[in-house]
């Protein structure tokens, strides 16, 4: 990691944001020609997929697709994102689980049905006691076509709603919780979300397939959540990505890490020390 990285550093601003909704967006985090490069790369494995039979008329959930381009592989600590991810959760982190999803237009007319509101990482939810639950896990969403408009399948989320362990449905399964809101962005744009807030996907009743890419980052003490077939790229990684992509000594280093198995804590007691603790 270059220090230049650090101009990205998580701000008091952005840190409360975070806090206090359990999201946060940052707009421009990619550039056009990322945008463009990412989202060719996403047109040709969507493409694929429908070759291959997947229905044209419902969401593709794609996992495990970092290793299918380097555009995809450079966004694991992509230099204005990964301060803040680690200003969130610290150093002892991974990639736990990445998926694409494409939404195209659901040719349906638009229905008031309640969306699939959830908050990550299943059991984790019914078998970890306490209260407020464990933050435990992030993801950054890239938004690679244009959601500045609601209909267009935009991610939802409740904001604040992170430090609650039970949402009230609407009666009947008609219309979405109370404070539900769509979260509107511009291509290009990061949306950083706790694993905790409670978000929906929904149905795209707009004539533009969306696509996001995202990045799920967590303590490296928990399993990965989808095959996440990266081993074969440690060899070429600088050793945060590598770190980032799962590697470690043993499986002791994932509860007590050494220096060999958490190169982003030296990289930080170096650079950032007040995060090293
Ligand atoms: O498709 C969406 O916007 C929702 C994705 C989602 O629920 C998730 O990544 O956990």
């Amino acid at each position: 990691m270059d220090p230049s990285c650090l101009q990205y550093a998580l701000t008091e601003e952005e840190r409360k944001q975070f806090n206090e909704l359990g999201y946060l967006i940052v707009e421009n985090a990619l550039s056009p020609e990322q945008v463009a490069e990412l989202t060719a790369e996403f047109d040709r494995i969507y493409e694929d997929k429908l070759s291959s039979g997947h229905d044209p008329k419902t969401a593709l959930f794609y996992p495990n697709f970092i290793p299918d381009h380097s555009s995809f592989l450079n966004l694991v600590d992509y230099d204005k994102v990964l301060p803040k991810v680690w200003d969130i959760l610290g150093w002892n982190i991974y990639l736990y689980h990445a998926h694409m999803i494409a939404t195209p237009p659901s040719g349906k007319a638009k229905s008031d049905a309640t969306f699939g509101w959830h908050q990550d990482s299943g059991r984790v939810n019914m078998e970890m006691e306490s209260h407020p639950r464990p933050r435990l896990s992030l993801k950054v969403a890239y938004f690679l076509s244009d959601v500045s408009e609601p209909d267009r399948g935009n991610f939802w989320v409740v904001p604040g709603s992170h430090l609650k362990d039970n949402l009230e449905m609407p009666a009947d399964r008609q219309g979405q919780p109370e404070g539900a809101i769509p979260v509107c962005v511009k291509p290009g744009s990061a949306v950083f979300f706790d694993r905790r807030t409670w978000h929906a996907g929904s149905p795209n009743w707009s004539d533009y397939t969306r696509k996001v890419l995202f990045y799920g980052y967590g303590y490296r003490w928990i399993r990965t959540k989808d095959d996440m077939t990266v081993q074969h790229l440690w060899e070429s990684s600088d050793p945060i990505r590598r770190q980032l992509l799962g590697a470690g000594v043993n499986c002791n280093g994932y509860y007590s890490p050494t220096d060999e198995d958490v190169p982003l804590r030296g990289w930080l007691k170096e650079h950032q020390p007040e995060l090293v603790r």
